[in-house]
């Protein structure tokens, strides 16, 4: 099938005031959406960073890959390499909180954001759903969890479009936000960002939420901000309320010291990001569950490898999240439900989102799932009317590259990113 057309349209989405160890989420986040259209009149989509640096490489490659074949992703490979080469290696912003910002990942998701919409529109010329192109379906449905977060209120910086959420910054409030998600979207598993107040308060709310939704699976993740002293403080109180301890803690080694002295099973997206950080996270038993992200990985292919080595290697497997739209969520489910070796609910920010691109609206989540249908591709629809706004969005919006660092300084100035904070 020839590519007749690509096309990369950056669009601002807006994004609330979530804290993280960085800092804060700026109003908008920036996302890429790939469009390629076949000689046939089809359209494969795919979504990724909007980011400046992944951006401009979505674009330098697009008009090589007028021309070629869909089905021919070793060509897609050569034109990115070829481009990324040719375009040297500027330094960019780095945001250890969006793995795929990593300079050393910038081929990877270029390949993984062309690649969805080069298998997506494989899928629709031969009239199958994405996941049947993967390989079939392990699981008709796909569960994800709820991603909580300490916020401020929207009235904070009138940049921030008004949500229903409100502030959350104690327990109370991180128990409220959990009963208005499960309430929305039926979720089981539930996440809480931490890395932002004293760890102790931190763990309180897992407590209260352990104590509000009795037996569900409870995670933590403070983006390594705590020193390893202060992971075992923590470990120590919520040892046996998660089913995971997600990078409490900085480094491989830490990790693994971390997990030597607790036994307690960790999972990363920060130590482990590529596949020689695998390699060497084996060898030191550093963590032992891998949060996988095909946006970074490298594909939708490559994240299917990743998790036959993790189920090797004996690690269990979940899913990473930045904040993303519904192609994204699409091309996560289609992968997760080809995947027999997924051993917890994925992450997804989905429900802080309040734009979309797709025809029809957002996505349903049900139960906590994604329900996968028998529509051709990934089975959405581009809104063009929605995706001219959010493009106009984009063209007016102050940021290039996320910043939470930045953002956060423009409340407290002194602000600094420290790892580990606490
Ligand atoms: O959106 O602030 C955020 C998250 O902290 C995100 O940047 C992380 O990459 O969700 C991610 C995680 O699990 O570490
Ligand atoms: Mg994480």
């Amino acid at each position: 099938m020839k590519i007749k057309a690509v096309r990369v349209t950056p669009i601002a989405i807006k994004d609330p005031a979530l804290l993280n160890a960085a800092g804060v989420h700026e109003p908008f986040g920036l996302r890429s959406i790939i469009e390629v259209e076949g000689a046939n009149g089809l359209i494969g989509l795919g979504e990724t960073y909007g980011d400046a640096p992944v951006l401009n490489l979505l674009t330098q490659c697009k008009d090589s890959l007028v021309g070629g074949s869909a089905f021919d992703l070793q060509r897609l490979l050569r034109v990115i390499q070829k481009q990324n080469a040719q375009a040297g290696t500027a330094k960019h912003i780095e945001m250890e909180l969006a793995p795929g910002s990593k300079s050393s990942s910038l081929v990877s998701s270029a390949y993984s954001a062309f690649e969805v919409a080069f298998l997506d529109l494989q899928a629709r010329t031969i009239g199958i759903p994405l996941v049947d192109l993967l390989g079939g379906r392990a699981r008709d449905k796909v569960a994800y969890s709820a991603y909580l977060f300490y916020k401020w209120d929207a009235s904070v910086d009138p940049e921030y479009a008004p949500d229903a959420y409100g502030e959350a910054v104690n327990p109370t409030q991180i128990v409220a936000q959990a009963q208005r998600m499960i309430d929305l979207y039926g979720f089981e598993s539930i996440k809480l960002k931490a890395g932002v107040f004293d760890p102790m308060e931190e763990a309180d709310a897992i407590l209260a939420l352990q104590a509000a939704f009795p037996g569900r699976p409870l995670r933590i993740d403070p983006n390594s901000n705590w020193s390893l002293v202060t992971s075992l403080k923590v470990a120590d109180i919520l040892r046996d309320s998660l089913e995971y301890y997600e990078d409490p803690t900085p480094t491989l080694e830490g990790m693994a010291k971390l997990h030597r002295a607790t036994g307690m099973p960790l999972a990363t997206n920060m130590v482990v990001t590529n596949w020689e950080e695998l390699r060497q996270s084996v060898s030191m038993n550093a963590v032992q569950i891998v949060l996988s992200d095909h946006h970074y990985w490298g594909g939708l292919r490559a994240t299917q490898a990743l998790a036959k080595t993790c189920e090797s290697f004996g690690l269990g497997l979940s899913m990473h999240s930045n904040s993303h739209l519904g192609i994204s969520l699409m091309a996560m489910t289609h992968l997760a439900a080809s995947v027999s070796h997924l051993s917890y609910a994925c992450d997804t920010h989905y429900p802080w989102q309040s734009d979309e691109v797709l025809l029809g609206g957002k996505v349903p989540i049900v139960g906590g799932c994604v329900h996968l249908t028998d529509k051709p591709g990934l089975g959405v629809e581009l809104d063009y009317e929605q995706l001219a706004k959010l493009h106009e969005d984009f063209k007016v919006c102050r940021i290039r590259t996320r910043n939470d660092v930045l953002q956060m300084q423009r409340f407290k100035p002194d602000w600094q990113q420290v790892k580990p904070r606490f």
